[in-house]
């Protein structure tokens, strides 16, 4: 019997499957889910940092979870320590209020945040450096192209040592990012067959690959987010570039909407703050605003 400390990669009729070890003891246990999370009302998921007992026969149990970064409903899954927001620089057309919708979504859950912009291949590099100027202040941005390889190498830096999430709408290339990522880390490490993997199981289900220099959520979710769960008055802190104003407006509950002296609205008046994100702001604050109403 042995005490090991890993990570749950998915969870399939009774079972949890925990990554742990370290180099060539590294593997995935098969492990009974029991009855004592059931009691405490916590529902072991995917990305679940995990305590857990390596039995003589290989078997393992899940003793205890451990602490959570964050917990996603839509897809179930759990410390993803890393979002990455992926748009497109064409086909789809960037969405920019969208991008900032799924950047609030993640500020919200304590993210580390990068926006990846995919097809730099076909992209105009005016529509680019829209990017850049947006969110090249804010946040770390990634130029990539999943067809040429470009930027690849600086996201894959980027991501090591974390647990990540790919978000963003349908067809911007998150399955593509996905699979370029981990193909290109188990071709340089031999352990791991992306095929094989795959081929095990065609039901889409949520799972957590592990790249080795990092993990990264294989999840069909993360198109969308709901407003819904943002509190009013911490909208605001969702907007990292907003921090230097907060404060400073006449009225302390202000809400930088239309209300006079206003410093975040100065700010984006004399173009210290992006007018874009800006406006994603006030658009948001006027939905929840309006959700209050019901
Ligand atoms: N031109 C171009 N097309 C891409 C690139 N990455 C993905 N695609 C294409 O975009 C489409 C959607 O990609 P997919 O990975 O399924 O997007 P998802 O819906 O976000 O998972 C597919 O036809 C891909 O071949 C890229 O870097 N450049
Ligand atoms: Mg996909
Ligand atoms: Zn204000």
């Amino acid at each position: 019997m042995a005490q090991l400390t890993g990570t749950i990669v998915k969870g399939i009729a009774g079972f949890y499957y925990v990554l742990a070890g370290e180099g060539e003891t590294r593997k995935v246990y098969e492990c009974k889910a029991r009855g004592i999370f059931r009691k405490d009302g916590v529902t072991p998921l995917a990305g679940d940092r995990v305590r857990m007992t390596v039995y003589e026969d290989g078997s393992g149990s899940v003793d205890e979870i451990l602490p959570r970064v964050n917990v996603f409903d839509r897809p179930p899954v759990a410390n993803v320590e890393t979002m990455i927001l992926v748009a497109a620089s064409r086909e789809p057309e960037p969405n920019f209020p969208l991008l900032d919708r799924f950047c609030v979504m993640a500020e919200q859950k304590n993210c580390r945040i990068a926006v990846c912009v995919n097809k730099a291949d076909i992209g105009d590099p005016a529509v680019l450096q829209r990017f850049r100027n947006v969110y090249g202040d804010i946040y770390p941005v990634f130029i990539i192209s999943t067809k040429t390889g470009e930027g690849v190498e600086d996201l894959r830096r980027f991501l090591k040592g974390s647990q990540a999430a790919l978000a963003g709408p349908s067809g911007v290339g998150k399955s593509s990012i996905a699979n370029l990522l981990l193909e290109a880390e188990a071709m340089e490490t031999g352990e791991i067959s992306r095929k094989t993997l795959r081929g095990k199981n065609t039901t889409r289900h949520t799972e957590l690959f592990d790249a080795g220099e990092f993990r990264l959520f294989d999840t069909p979710g993360f198109t969308s987010f709901e407003l819904g769960e943002v509190e009013e008055d911490q909208l605001q802190h969702y907007f990292p570039e907003f921090a230097p104003y907060l404060g400073k407006c006449r009225f302390d509950n202000c809400r930088h909407l239309d209300e006079p002296d206003c410093a975040v609205a100065k700010a984006a008046a004399d173009k210290a703050i992006s007018r874009r994100r800006y406006a994603s702001y006030k658009d948001m604050m006027k939905t929840l605003q309006e959700q209050e109403k019901y």
